[in-house]
């Protein structure tokens, strides 16, 4: 009976220690757990040398993906197939998803560094008291272009683009709220629009340009500009603060009809395995010297007040990359207009993509 009883613990711990294994493996290899920590990021958006400092401070491994449209990182975080402790959606987006469900409140207790964020980027009106979101990077839409290569020409707004000299010479990124408020603000309309006529408009427009379209590319923007092979790029501010750190012929113009002023926060997706690891990682990217580096390595501009400390005065009073509180009151920022005219937008976008080929 003893020896049964003993046989009976053996392999009672034998399977425990089996089951305990499994666990480890699977949490190890990115099924999510509380090893691992989920991120879903714009591309180029951190530097990766913080990762590693996370990983090695709190013992977690991340694992880091990345997305470049708010559009696709909506589909991919409702459609719930993936699951992640973080991402990092623009203010509309935000608004949306937390329309939807699809976020998880954000303890405000577990994130101290939250005190180094300028009053100026917190209790916004898409996330009042920031009960969902923190404030990651934020910035404007613009333009970019060498002046060498269009024969000394200067760019000063939307509707420049369409001078038919530009014929092939213009980048523009693949987002469809970002290219449809374009074309809006070409028109004198706000990039909120949600009048139909208007958005056709818009779309019509947009049309008119194609012949100046040289492609409607992802992150690869940024080596197509600094390596010359167009001379015009519409981009989000970073990103041109970036190629113009590489390539000095090149200029950012906020355009004299107005564009859009935009913020990334950082966000808990609802599906989040591992909460605690994300107000961690939240926590740690404000911290004002990881904020330094973050920004001085992607070229996005940072709202930690304390982290401006940290980085060269010339970004920092670079009127194109910190636009003044008055500059970016005359901006607008986008707003949620509501699921079928986002869906619009997205329709129309896609319409003109087709048109092109
Ligand atoms: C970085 C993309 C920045 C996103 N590649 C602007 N909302």
């Amino acid at each position: 009976m003893k020896k049964l009883l003993s046989l009976f613990v053996l392999v009672w711990l034998a399977s425990f220690s089996l089951l305990y294994a499994t666990k480890m493996i699977e949490s190890s290899e990115g099924y999510g757990g509380n090893n691992t920590l989920t991120i879903y990021n714009w591309g180029d958006y951190i530097d990766p040398a913080l990762i590693k400092k996370f990983e090695k401070e709190t013992g977690l491994k991340v694992i880091y993906q990345t997305f470049d449209s708010n559009e696709a990182m909506m589909t991919k975080i409702s459609q719930g197939g993936a699951t992640f402790d973080v991402a990092v959606p623009s203010e509309y987006a935000i608004s949306k998803m937390k329309e939807e469900g699809l976020l998880l409140p954000i303890d405000h207790s577990k994130i101290p560094n939250l005190r180094y964020i300028d009053e100026r980027f917190l209790n916004l009106s898409f996330d009042p008291g920031n009960e969902h979101s923190i404030p990651y990077f934020w910035g404007t839409f613009g333009i970019v272009y060498n002046r060498a290569l269009l024969g000394g020409k200067e760019i000063t707004s939307w509707n420049d683009l369409w001078d038919p000299s530009f014929k092939n010479q213009v980048l523009l990124i693949d987002g469809a709220r970002e290219i449809m408020g374009m074309a809006l603000n070409s028109l004198h309309y706000s990039l909120n629009d949600t009048n139909r006529a208007h958005l056709q408009q818009a779309k019509q427009k947009l049309d008119k340009l194609t012949p100046n379209v040289k492609a409607i590319v992802g992150d690869e923007i940024k080596m197509l500009l600094a390596n010359e092979e167009a001379a015009i790029g519409i981009v989000w501010s970073g990103d041109a603060a970036e190629i113009m750190w590489e390539n000095e012929r090149l200029d950012y113009v906020i355009p004299k009809e107005g564009t859009n002023l935009w913020f990334d926060n950082m966000v808990i997706p609802k599906t989040a395995k591992n909460i605690e690891g994300a107000h961690q990682f939240i926590n740690f990217m404000l911290d004002p010297k990881n904020a330094a580096q973050n920004a001085e390595y992607v070229g996005y501009s940072t709202p930690n007040k304390k982290a401006l400390e940290y980085l060269p005065k010339e970004i920092v009073e670079d009127e194109r990359f910190y636009p003044s509180e008055q500059l970016a009151d005359k901006l607008e920022v986008y707003e949620n207009p509501g699921k079928s005219t986002l869906a619009y937008y997205n329709e129309l976008f896609l319409q003109f993509k087709m048109h092109r080929k």
